[in-house]
C-alpha cells in the first residue's frame, strides 16, 4: 500500500512538471498554433467528460456492491429506526440530486463544446427560473432540518421517568468504567479531586455521601433488555466520546462536566447474534481470519458478536483500543450479573482492613 502511494505521488509530480513545461512552452510566443485547442480536441475533450461520467457512475455502483455489507446491522435501540430513516432519506435525497446534476453538467460540458463560429448566447436574467431551483431546494432542505430537529428532541429524551437503569460512563486515557446507581437508583457524589487509586476508589467518589455506598464499579456494561438506560458521562483528562454504533449512540465525555443520553435496548445480545445481518457479518470476518491462520499471520480465535461501546473521539496514542463489551440480557440474568458485583462500600471496607 505505502509503495503504491509512493508511485502515485511520483506519477502526479512527473505530471505536474510535464503541465508545468507545457505552459512555459505556451507562454513563448511563437507563429506555430499547434497548442491551441481546435474543434477536434474540444470534441476529443467532450467525450473524456462522458467517460469520466460513465467512471465515477461505475465507481458508485461498484462501491454499493462492494461496501454495502459493511454498513452497521439494524439498530439495536427503540429510537434506532427513526434514527436510520433519517439518515437513508438524506441519503436518497442528495443521492437523487448528485445523479442528476452531474448528467446534466458533463452533457451540457459537452453539447457547448468550442467550436469554431459558435457564439455564446448572452442571458441576462430569468425570475421564474431562478424561483423554482430556490423554492425546491428550500422545502426539501426545510423539511429535511424539521424532520432531524424532531427526531433529535425525541431522542434526546433523557427524563428519569419510567425507572430507568441509571449508569455512568467514566472515560480516561484509554479505557472506560462503568458505574451502577445501586439500590437506590442514585449516584453518589464524585469528583476527580477525590480519586484514590491505593484505595481502589478510582472514579473519585464521595465516600461522605450515603447514595454512593451501594453504588457498583465495573469493567463491562451488563444492560437490560427492553428498559431504558440513562447515561451519564464524565471524562478524567480529554475529550473523548462514548459511541455504542449498534444503538445508535454518540456523546461527547467532557473533562468537568456531566453529559447524558438515554436509550433503550430491544435486542439481546443473543438476539442480535441470530441477526442476519450480524450472522453474515461474523461468518465473513471469521472466513477472513480462517485464511490469514493459514498463511500464518493470524492466531486469533475465531470472533463472536457482541455489543461494544467505543471512544469515537482521537484522544491519544491508545485511542484505537479504548473500548468496553456490552452485554444486553434479560432482567433476570441482569438482577442476578448484579448482585454479584461488590458495591463501593464493601470495595472501601474491604481497603481499610
Ligand atoms: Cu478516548
Amino acid at each position: 500500500m505505502t509503495a503504491f502511494l509512493i508511485i502515485a505521488v511520483l506519477v502526479l509530480v512527473a505530471i505536474a512538471i510535464w503541465q508545468m513545461t507545457k505552459i512555459f512552452e505556451l507562454s513563448q510566443i511563437k507563429a506555430d498554433n499547434s497548442q491551441i485547442a481546435n474543434d477536434k480536441d474540444n470534441k476529443y475533450n467532450g467525450y473524456l467528460l462522458f467517460a469520466f461520467l460513465i467512471f465515477i457512475y461505475g465507481i458508485t455502483i461498484f462501491s454499493f456492491w462492494k461496501y454495502t455489507k459493511v454498513l452497521l446491522p439494524e439498530a439495536a435501540s427503540e429510537h434506532g429506526a427513526e434514527y436510520d430513516s433519517l439518515m437513508l432519506w438524506s441519503f436518497v435525497i442528495i443521492f437523487i440530486v448528485q445523479t442528476l446534476t452531474q448528467a446534466l453538467l458533463h452533457y451540457f460540458g459537452f453539447k457547448y463544446r468550442g467550436e469554431k463560429g459558435k457564439k455564446a448566447l448572452f442571458y441576462a436574467d430569468n425570475d421564474r427560473l431562478e424561483f423554482i431551483w430556490t423554492i425546491i431546494p428550500v422545502i426539501v432542505l426545510a423539511g429535511l432540518i424539521l424532520w432531524g430537529l424532531y427526531t433529535w428532541t425525541t431522542i434526546m429524551d433523557i427524563n428519569d421517568d419510567d425507572d430507568p437503569v441509571v449508569v455512568e460512563l467514566y472515560a480516561q486515557q484509554f479505557n472506560w468504567t462503568a458505574r451502577y446507581a445501586g439500590g437506590d437508583n442514585v449516584l453518589g457524589d464524585a469528583n476527580v479531586r477525590m480519586i484514590d487509586i491505593d484505595r481502589a476508589n478510582v472514579l473519585g467518589l464521595d465516600e461522605a455521601d450515603p447514595n454512593a455506598a451501594d453504588d457498583i464499579i465495573v469493567k463491562e456494561l451488563h444492560l437490560p433488555v427492553g428498559r431504558k438506560v440513562n447515561f451519564k458521562m464524565r471524562s478524567q483528562d480529554v475529550l473523548h466520546s462514548a459511541y455504542m454504533p449498534h444503538f445508535r449512540a454518540q456523546m461527547n465525555c467532557v473533562p468537568g462536566m456531566i453529559t447524558e443520553f438515554s436509550y433503550t435496548p430491544i435486542y439481546t445480545t443473543e438476539e442480535m447474534r441470530q441477526n442476519p445481518d450480524v450472522v453474515d457479518k461474523v461468518k465473513r470476518t471469521n472466513a477472513i481470519r480462517a485464511k490469514r491462520a493459514a498463511k500464518g499471520e493470524d492466531n486469533s480465535d475465531p470472533w463472536e458478536f457482541d455489543y461494544i461501546l467505543l471512544c469515537n473521539k482521537i484522544c491519544g496514542k491508545s485511542h484505537y483500543n479504548m473500548q468496553m463489551k456490552i452485554i444486553v440480557e434479560s432482567e433476570e440474568d441482569y438482577n442476578k450479573w448484579l448482585a454479584e458485583q461488590q458495591t463501593f462500600g464493601k470495595t472501601m471496607m474491604a481497603s481499610a482492613e
